[in-house]
């Protein structure tokens, strides 16, 4: 008795702050918060500024790091620990050293880029966590609280004066259900921005984002240009990848958060939505959400598993928006290179299914791709003008993130160099293509073909016959951005009422003119 009691004032005492960078939902972040305090650590979250609109990225302002430091230091922490993707290392690199210029403390790098790049991570970080981290990094607390060695503890890699020891990996967590509940709290979580620090109020987060929310881990799938094939491939014989929270867990999960925010709408962003396709979760899921719940929902599915009885159910209980991939209309250049074994057929009865039940939909084209030659394009360009319309289209960039096969074979191919690698590029942070809002920095050719997926997208005085004609018109494929101001204006032109909105549409216009052609247009 004597002994837990101090044990716990040890913890207690011991602090840990953990560090998020442009993600104020951050689940990685408010999971370890949440398993550390059950443990009776001390911890303090600071969420490192936020994402603009649409994924969009302010860059640090000067001096806007040596004060999330600072921040840091005022909390005395003994470990640091900051979640990294690939886009953020130079970012978590630049937090790392100031940090151990001023204190003698250990800093844990975990998610997804240390999982990929543990030795390039270790060259700046203490220590990486490879994989799930809700253990390690409560195993640590305690054995350093403790005074233990720290050098032993399954998916850490740590950094002892010259040497590395490099742990296993432990088996994956299969009872998602055994995992705290996200922590939404305001205690002792900060939203540090431009040299500020404040409480982080999920409100606030929420009248920004909308709650999103996961009911499982893995997906079924191991394309070439995602995560979960390298994943898959390292946590091989590490229990099955696939997990799922039960039916209760994330019903009673979702209560709690109704019953403390303002929800309106939940997203779910599991990679696919109920993706081991159990149809009793399924039906268990939509009755108790329908009945529970009862809010409006939106989710990603996978053509390869959309069966129209359960986006039936999933309707029933509230499911308005659906997204899927389609990444490219060339069967060749999915089945080849991307791994995605799914038919142009199986896409549009997808969207038919979706369609006819009057489920709003999204899908994912992957742009900037150095494999596709204008041929393949022209099968993204038909298959968009087979799925029923009005949907939406997101033109991504096809971001080239470090060790995933498609990467390493492009690589291979010398069809890119490493400087074209996320964590030196940083494409998802320095530009944000990905929207529907077309970008005029786009090269011609994937601006030219960009307009024609939205042009397709959309019920139009234009008929499918005339889109198709456009993709073949030569000036129009040598300057796009005719074809970009008539996509993104022609909404607004054709509602206009008054001469007012003529000129400031004009004007606007001539700004986009003047920044692409870099000329002056005058509107008189
Ligand atoms: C959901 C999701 C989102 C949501 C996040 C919502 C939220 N509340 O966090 C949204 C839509 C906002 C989003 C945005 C982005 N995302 Co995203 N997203 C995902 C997705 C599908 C799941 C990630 C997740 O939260 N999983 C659940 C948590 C609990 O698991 P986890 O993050 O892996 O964290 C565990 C471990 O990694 C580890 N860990 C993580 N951090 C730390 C820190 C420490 C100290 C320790 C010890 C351990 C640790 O422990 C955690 C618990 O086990 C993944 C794909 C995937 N299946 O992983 C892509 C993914 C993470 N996203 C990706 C990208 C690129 C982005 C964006 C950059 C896109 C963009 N253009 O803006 C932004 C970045 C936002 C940001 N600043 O973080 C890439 C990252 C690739 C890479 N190599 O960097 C992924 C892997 C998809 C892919 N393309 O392969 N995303």
């Amino acid at each position: 008795m004597t002994e837990n009691i101090d044990k716990q004032k040890d913890r207690t005492e011991f602090n840990i702050v953990l560090v998020s960078l442009y993600n104020t939902e951050s689940y990685s972040v408010r999971t370890l918060h949440a398993v550390l305090e059950k443990a009776g650590f001390n911890v303090t979250s600071l969420f490192f500024k936020e994402r603009g609109p649409n994924n969009t990225y302010d860059r640090c302002s000067p001096g806007e790091i040596e004060f999330l430091v600072e921040q840091i230091i005022r909390f005395n922490p003994t470990v640091v620990g900051i979640s990294v993707m690939s886009a953020f290392f130079e970012l978590a690199s630049e937090i790392t050293n100031k940090i151990k210029i001023q204190l003698h403390t250990l800093v844990l790098w975990g998610g997804i880029h240390p999982t990929i790049r543990p030795d390039q991570c270790l060259r700046v970080a203490d220590a990486v966590c490879l994989g799930e981290g809700e253990n390690a990094i409560v195993e640590l607390a305690e054995k350093a609280s403790l005074g233990y060695k720290i050098d032993d503890i399954k998916n850490l890699w740590i950094r002892t004066g010259q040497e590395i020891k490099k742990n296993d990996l432990s088996p994956l967590i299969q009872d998602l259900d055994s995992i705290p509940f996200l922590d939404y709290s305001t205690n002792n979580k900060y939203i540090v921005e431009e040299k500020s620090i404040s409480p982080c109020d999920y409100n606030h987060v929420l009248s920004k984002f909308g709650m999103n929310f996961m009911t499982s881990r893995g997906c079924p799938f191991s394309c070439t240009y995602c995560v979960n094939g390298i994943l898959r491939k390292i946590y091989k014989n590490k229990g099955n990848y696939i997990r799922q929270r039960s039916v209760d867990n994330v019903i009673d999960e979702l209560e709690c958060l109704k019953k403390n925010y303002e929800l309106t709408h939940i997203r779910f962003e599991d990679d696919v939505f109920a993706c081991n396709f159990n149809f009793e979760w399924v039906n268990d899921f939509c009755v108790k959400y329908k009945n529970k719940i009862g809010l409006p929902f939106s989710c990603y599915l996978h053509p390869k598993t959309t069966d129209e009885e359960m986006v039936k159910l999933l309707k029933d209980a509230g499911l308005t928006q659906i997204s899927f991939g389609i990444q490219s209309g060339s069967e060749k250049i999915r089945h080849s290179y991307f791994k995605r074994f799914d038919t142009n057929r199986e896409i549009i009865r997808t969207a038919d299914i979706i369609a006819k039940l009057g489920i709003s939909y999204s899908c994912d084209i992957l742009m900037e791709n150095p494999l596709e030659k204008n041929e393949d394009r022209q099968e993204t360009l038909s298959l968009l003008l087979q799925l029923p319309k009005p949907f939406f289209v997101n033109t991504h960039t096809l971001t080239h993130f470090p060790e995933y096969e498609l990467t390493n074979c492009l690589l291979a191919n010398k069809l890119i160099c490493e400087e074209d690698v996320e964590d030196v590029r940083k494409e998802s942070f320095e530009h944000n293509r990905w929207n529907p809002y077309l970008d005029s920095s786009r090269d011609v050719t994937n601006m030219f073909w960009s307009c024609l997926y939205h042009l397709a997208s959309n019920k139009s005085f234009l008929s499918d016959k005339q889109i198709v004609e456009l993709s073949h018109n030569r000036v129009l494929r040598r300057l796009p951005i005719f074809l970009l101001l008539f996509v993104k204006y022609w909404p607004e032109v054709s509602s206009l009422k008054s001469l007012s909105g003529i000129k400031s549409l004009l004007y606007r216009i001539a700004r986009k003119c003047y920044h692409f052609f870099g000329i002056k247009m005058v509107v008189m």
